[in-house]
């Protein structure tokens, strides 16, 4: 394969070549930081899925190892889906994976263990013979019976995992029970289900605090439940928190949680099939996603390779109970290189301000905004739908005048503003609360006007992908980090309280010629605060 450099990220995770889907089994065992995930090793599309395997020791600089499991046993020859690793007591780690049994996608769940627990790069995995461990039974639709849970074990010495599904539209999680992990018990209720949510996909069940990461087992009065599950028929995942009924056995999520689409999400752009792990070594809670290209396959293919993993994320309870909060893994920082700094810099209506000193294709950059007033925040139309962020940005974009914003980052600008990748706020009053609207729209990211179809038929995708900021404005600041990466523009606003991820192909905006500026279209003036950005260097060692 001739591989594509255009567009290819500089320090996100991605293999030299070919496609790449969800990260599994994510752990940190004996110094080392394991990545597995879906890959294609023979081309740029999904298929002939086996699990690729990285080792770290830092999260950001990787090595790549041998392929941990692969299609080789009947209870896997047709595909080794994602799945889970779990660290077992006597420091003894264990994989659960999905294996398709068949060619009509018939899913069972395995286990694979490492062949040789003191190579510390664990190569070899082994699958043994009294696999599969889990089939589904007759109440159970084997084709939608994916994705174990890392597993947590109760009080009673049982282990437990979770599988997601699907029975009608009614999206579950199937919770299965064990002892010794090898015999697996269904348990009489899933650990939770939600009508009207078709299929869940990639769930994952763990316990939060404000303060630092919890092992999944932990449970206790003052300790909170994430519920996660990765809605295919939109393409994001979907959170709630929660409480665990130990006794029951069943998730519950509070009462002011909405459960399904119009729910929170992990980012409200390209980031799916993502899973958590805990890192016990910094006592933190570690949050993997991918993202999709968003082009076409065509292009896809002519590039050579497909996907990258985000950057990890540490994800802890945001302290008002009623979110999270990510955050990019502070080791990230060491791949900062030449800094500029900017400082009490008013943007007044329809300024523009080049962030110049930085190599603007692969930057991190920090901001934070100030306003006097919120006097002149454009009011809400009653009719516009509150969960569909996304329509609202695409028809108040970045160059549509506004009160309190539209303001903030010129991402993968070209030099004369043919191309960019706007990340911004625009503020609203509804009434007596004000809401904080944070997009990240690809519409103008690229002026190659594609006719390239997707294989669905669609042009390529280039969104207005937008959230909420469930922010407290009496400080009247905003703040915003975006991880810029050549095609990947990865954005953290207000602290982390709502992320969103693009996907963008600039056809002048591309290495060298790539800009960066800070803006503000609305009629109220903004102040950068404070503003920091680096060029990111490449990671010593990707995954060549
Ligand atoms: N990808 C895997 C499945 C999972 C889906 C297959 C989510 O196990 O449900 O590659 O992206």
């Amino acid at each position: 394969v001739n591989v594509k450099k255009e567009h290819r990220s500089g320090y996100h995770f991605q293999p030299t070549k070919h496609w790449i889907n969800d990260p599994n089994g994510p752990m940190y065992y004996n110094g080392v930081y394991h990545l597995f995930y879906q890959y294609n090793p023979k081309g740029a599309v999904w298929g002939n899925i086996v699990w690729a395997h990285s080792v770290s020791k830092d999260l950001i600089n990787w090595k790549k190892v041998e392929h941990a499991i692969f299609p080789s046993k009947p209870f896997d020859k047709y595909g080794c889906w994602s799945g889970s690793a779990t660290v077992l007591p006597g420091n003894k780690p264990v994989i659960l994976y999905t294996g398709i049994v068949d060619d009509k996608n018939t899913q069972v769940q395995n286990y694979a263990v490492p062949a040789n627990l003191s190579d510390p790069y664990l190569r070899e995995w082994i699958k043994p013979d009294n696999n599969p461990l889990i089939v589904a039974d007759k109440a159970i639709n084997g084709t939608y019976f994916r994705d174990p849970t890392t597993a947590w074990l109760g009080k009673d010495g049982h282990w437990r995992i979770s599988i997601g599904g699907k029975k009608n539209n009614r999206g579950i999680s199937y919770l299965y029970k064990s002892r010794d992990f090898m015999h697996w018990v269904k348990a009489k209720h899933p650990l939770h289900a939600t009508a009207g949510t078709g299929n869940w996909e990639c769930p994952d069940f763990f316990p939060v605090s404000a303060t630092n990461g919890l092992d999944t087992s932990v449970v206790g009065p003052n300790v909170k439940h994430v519920m996660k599950v990765s809605l295919d028929a939109t393409r994001f995942e979907y959170y709630t928190l929660g409480s665990y009924d130990v006794g029951k056995d069943r998730y519950i999520p509070d009462p002011d949680m909405i459960d399904g689409w119009n729910g929170l999400r992990y980012d409200y752009g390209n980031f799916y099939a993502s899973k958590s792990f805990f890192d016990p070594s910094k006592n933190r809670r570690i949050l993997w996603g991918w993202a999709n290209e968003s082009d076409s396959t065509d292009n896809d293919i002519k590039k050579g390779w497909a996907g990258v993993q985000l950057i990890p994320r540490t994800i802890v309870l945001d302290p008002n109970g009623k979110q999270l909060l990510q955050w990019p893994v502070e080791e990230l920082e060491t791949l900062r290189g030449n800094k500029v700094e900017l400082s009490n810099k008013i943007l007044n209506k329809g300024e523009n301000v080049e962030i110049k000193g930085i190599t603007a294709a692969q930057a991190d950059v920090d901001v934070t905004f100030s306003f006097e007033s919120l006097d002149k925040a454009e009011p809400f139309d009653p009719s516009w739908d509150r969960y569909d962020a996304q329509k609202i940005c695409s028809q108040k974009g970045s160059t549509v005048e506004g009160g309190l914003g539209p303001f903030g980052l010129l991402t993968l600008a070209s030099q004369n503003l043919e191309e960019y990748t706007p990340v911004f706020f625009r503020v609203f009053k509804d009434q007596d609360k004000h809401l904080v609207l944070m997009c990240s729209d690809a519409s103008r990211s690229s002026i190659k006007d594609d006719k390239t179809k997707m294989k669905d038929g669609k042009d390529a995708y280039r969104p207005s992908f937008a959230g909420f900021v469930n922010v407290d404005l009496t400080e009247k600041k905003l703040s915003l980090r975006s991880l810029i990466d050549n095609s990947v523009v990865e954005s953290f606003g207000a602290g982390g309280k709502t992320c969103i991820t693009s996907r963008v192909y600039p056809a002048l905006a591309l290495f060298g010629n790539a800009h960066l500026y800070a803006f503000n279209n609305g009629t109220e003036a903004v102040k950068i605060d404070s503003l920091n950005a680096w060029t990111m260097n490449r990671p010593r060692e990707m995954n060549h």
